[in-house]
């Protein structure tokens, strides 16, 4: 594959390689795993952490796209932005749920998209992503009209919740963050069957596209966190939307049609 503008790079090419890219990611940052993590540093607050397999992992990503999409921009959690000149501009979250990973957890995944314009968030338009869950074996993916899947199984999100909704969150890393956030969480509650906590918004995202959340909802998520899981909902059927666009801290809703009503009324209301 070569650069090109995004016209001529269709979303099911780019869901291909983003797809061989991200086997061969994961499976080097499950590797790392069980060699063991280093810390390689902190980044917002102690409990922001950021290992070796981090940037050995995004810098692996990076280079398959710097000789397959020549040209193409990056933005991703561990090294610096490039801006492109094709249109075209990768995502990516190299190991999300960092801190799943440091402690053993299975909950992590490898997080890539390819969206057509610049990495805001505000104006791109999410052409392909890949969430590959090493540990898990499961990869999700999506083109821009062509569904979401897993695997090889078309996604489709929930639209029934008579026993209330199977809601996951999460917080930031900064502890001043987290009264306002668990408010949040008092007033979603009435709404919910019963609340998860994944640690990876990659993860909660694609759940929410397969049908086992309801739906998500989060306050503070980089644009690396939810690029690719946002378009796999969408495609599932869902609604994504991002509000407070211009606070330090955007609320990121995700879920079905009437779960998403339901959750940004209570939100907004509660502003
Ligand atoms: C994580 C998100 C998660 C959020 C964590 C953290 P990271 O991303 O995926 O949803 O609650 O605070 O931001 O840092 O593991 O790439």
């Amino acid at each position: 594959m070569t650069g090109g503008n995004a016209n001529l790079r269709d979303p099911q090419s780019l869901q291909e390689l983003a797809v061989d890219i991200a086997r061969e990611a994961g499976d080097l940052a499950r590797r790392r795993r069980a060699e063991g993590v280093s810390l390689a540093a902190t980044k917002s607050s102690v409990a922001d952490i950021v290992t070796e397999a981090d940037r050995e992992v995004e810098e692996l990503i990076r280079e398959r796209l710097r000789v397959e999409c020549a040209g193409d921009g990056f933005l991703g959690e561990e090294s610096e932005p490039s801006d492109g000149t094709t249109g075209v501009t990768w995502v990516v979250d190299p190991i999300d749920g960092t801190v799943n990973y440091a402690y053993g957890l299975p909950l992590y995944s490898v997080s890539i998209a390819a969206v057509a314009g610049s990495a805001d968030p505000e104006s791109w338009q999410a052409l392909a992503g890949v969430v590959y869950a090493p540990v898990l074996g499961e990869l999700f993916s999506a083109a821009r009209g062509s569904g979401a899947w897993l695997d090889g199984t078309r996604l489709a999100v929930n639209t029934e919740t008579p026993a209330g909704a199977l809601l996951s969150t999460g917080f930031g890393y900064d502890p001043s963050t987290h009264d306002g956030d668990l408010a949040t969480v008092r007033q979603i509650m009435p709404l919910a069957r019963d609340l998860r906590r994944m640690g990876s918004a990659a993860i909660d995202l694609s759940y929410v596209a397969a049908g086992r959340l309801d739906g998500y909802f989060e306050r503070g998520l980089k644009p690396w966190d939810f690029a690719a899981g946002a378009l796999l909902v969408e495609e599932a059927g869902g609604v994504v939307t991002r509000s407070d666009t211009a606070s330090a801290r955007p609320m990121l809703v995700a879920a079905g049609n009437q779960v998403h009503a339901r959750l940004s009324a209570i939100l907004d209301n509660g502003k």
